[in-house]
């Protein structure tokens, strides 16, 4: 475990005391104060003003019953819940994810990510989550809208263009979204676009949205590569996962040169020498909706594997993009002792603090998510921002709007790092930047 000072260590006990349970959260927690001493100690103001007391606090929580009924006509109960973290800078803004693991932890500690991640944008956004512990596995289109119409006829009074706004993440995609803007239409009686992102582009979606996390975790691990005078071209990639923002992060590797051998889904990883065929993936993860067993039955050459780790197969870029904690220390000591050069975090939190510590000790470039998946956010920014303005961009325009993006929030990651005396720590980096900004707007707008 990382070490930080007295003050923030009595900080940090007192948030576990106060929220136990919470494993992701206290863990999303430690690795922000691990960054602050520095920062605290420039700035008494912020420990006057007790900035991370309040931080840590969520501003509402709201969690609610999701009654619904399934196909053969039996009653389902979920639970639906909302987190707003903190609105300093704009509107709560973050995902939604329905996944059965869902449980009030897993939400703040994607909503505390969420704060920093906005921050480090540079736009209007605040931070917040929600989702459910609603399995869409195996669920009809019909059993779907259901709980989804279920679902927004208790969150619309919570949410709103000027309050918060929701878009997807794990189980949440366009069709989700969808249902869940259309249930809200209805409610509300307006067309209310900027209410919620990651919309269909016939019905007020933008350009870029379902590329931009994978394109922009790309990005960032380009501009990573390059500070240290390498690039893309020729390299071996892994990513893991093979829902959006892995699809969108194997597009834009290939796109620029690199060969992505191997993706996987929570039944296992396939392996595919040859480079991934985009085409067929996308059949199968977008069209079809089916286990990644189904790519190696199709595609010669390459071979599926049930049980073991996708981080054994060598690469020399790795991007984990499926799921909190997926890449483990015993993970990450493959991924060095296999040569691996740089890792960017496309999920949230993938790489356990003890992997982390592995790559930094190896001097393995590394990408912290609240940096490197936050094109999906920013492009999120950008679909309000056509919203307000009923305008729509072409889809270069948007990706150039992308690609400059993720430039600016790595070069700040680096230059904080640099001014902080620990320079290529994008981690430390990242915390900082995203914290100062949200810590001087909370200071500027009184005791919110
Ligand atoms: P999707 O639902 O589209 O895809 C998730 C992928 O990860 C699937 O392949 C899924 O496999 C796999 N997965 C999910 N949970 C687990 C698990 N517990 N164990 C193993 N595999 C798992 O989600 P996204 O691609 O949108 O999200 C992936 C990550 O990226 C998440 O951490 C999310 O928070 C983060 N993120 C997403 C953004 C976005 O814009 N969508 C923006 C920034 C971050 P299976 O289908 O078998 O469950
Ligand atoms: O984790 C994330 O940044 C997301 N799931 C995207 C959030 C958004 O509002 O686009």
């Amino acid at each position: 475990m990382g070490q930080f000072s007295e003050r923030l260590s009595s900080i940090f006990d007192d948030v576990v005391r106060r929220s136990p349970g919470e494993p992701e959260f206290h863990q999303a927690v430690r690795e922000v104060f691990e960054s602050l001493d520095p920062v605290v100690a420039k700035h008494p103001e912020f420990a006057e003003h007790k900035i991370l007391q309040r931080l840590c606090e969520p501003e509402r929580q709201i969690m609610f019953r999701v009654p619904w009924q399934d196909d053969s006509g039996e009653v389902q109960i979920n639970r639906g819940m909302r987190v707003q973290f903190n609105s300093a800078l704009g509107p709560y803004k973050g995902g939604l994810r329905f996944h059965p693991s869902v449980n009030l932890g897993i939400i703040k500690f994607l909503g505390f990510e969420q704060i920093f991640k906005n921050a480090l944008t540079g736009m209007p956004i605040g931070g917040g989550k929600g989702g459910s512990d609603f399995d869409p596995k195996g669920r009809s289109d019909q059993e779907i809208m259901r709980f989804c119409q279920s679902f927004m006829t208790e969150l619309y009074r919570n949410i709103g263009e000027y309050t918060d706004v929701p878009a997807g993440d794990i189980g949440v995609g366009s069709r989700e979204i969808g249902y869940l803007f259309g249930q809200y239409k209805r409610i509300t009686n307006s067309y209310e676009s900027g209410v919620i992102t990651g919309k269909g582009l016939d019905w007020g979606g933008a350009l870029v949205r379902t590329e931009a996390t994978g394109y922009g975790a790309t990005y960032f691990l380009q501009e990573m590569l390059a500070a240290r005078g390498s690039d893309l071209e020729g390299r071996t990639a892994v990513v893991s996962g093979s829902g959006n923002v892995a699809v969108y992060a194997v597009e834009k590797l290939q796109q620029l040169g690199a060969k992505v051998v191997a993706c996987s889904d929570s039944s296992g990883y396939v392996h595919d020498p040859d480079g991934l065929n985009l085409d067929l993936l996308k059949q199968i993860k977008e069209v079809e909706r089916a286990r990644i067993d189904v790519y190696a039955e199709r595609r010669s050459g390459a071979r599926f594997v049930a049980d073991g780790s996708i981080w054994d197969v060598p690469c020399d870029v790795a991007l984990p993009s499926a799921t909190q904690n997926e890449l483990t220390a015993d993970h990450a000591a493959t991924l060095v002792k296999n040569g691996c050069v740089a890792v960017v975090e496309g999920a949230n939190m993938p790489c356990t603090p003890d992997a982390v510590r592995i790559f930094s000790e190896a001097k393995v470039a590394f990408g912290p998510g609240k940096a490197a998946n936050a094109g999906g956010v920013a492009t999120s920014a950008l679909e309000m921002q056509q919203n307000a303005s009923r305008d729509s961009w072409s889809f270069e325009f948007t990706e150039a709007r992308l690609a400059e993006t993720m430039r600016n929030i790595h070069q700040t990651c680096y230059e904080t790092a640099e001014e902080y005396g620990s320079p290529l720590d994008l981690v430390k980096g990242a915390n900082i930047a995203g914290f100062h900004r949200v810590a001087r707007a909370m200071v500027a707008l009184g005791l919110i």
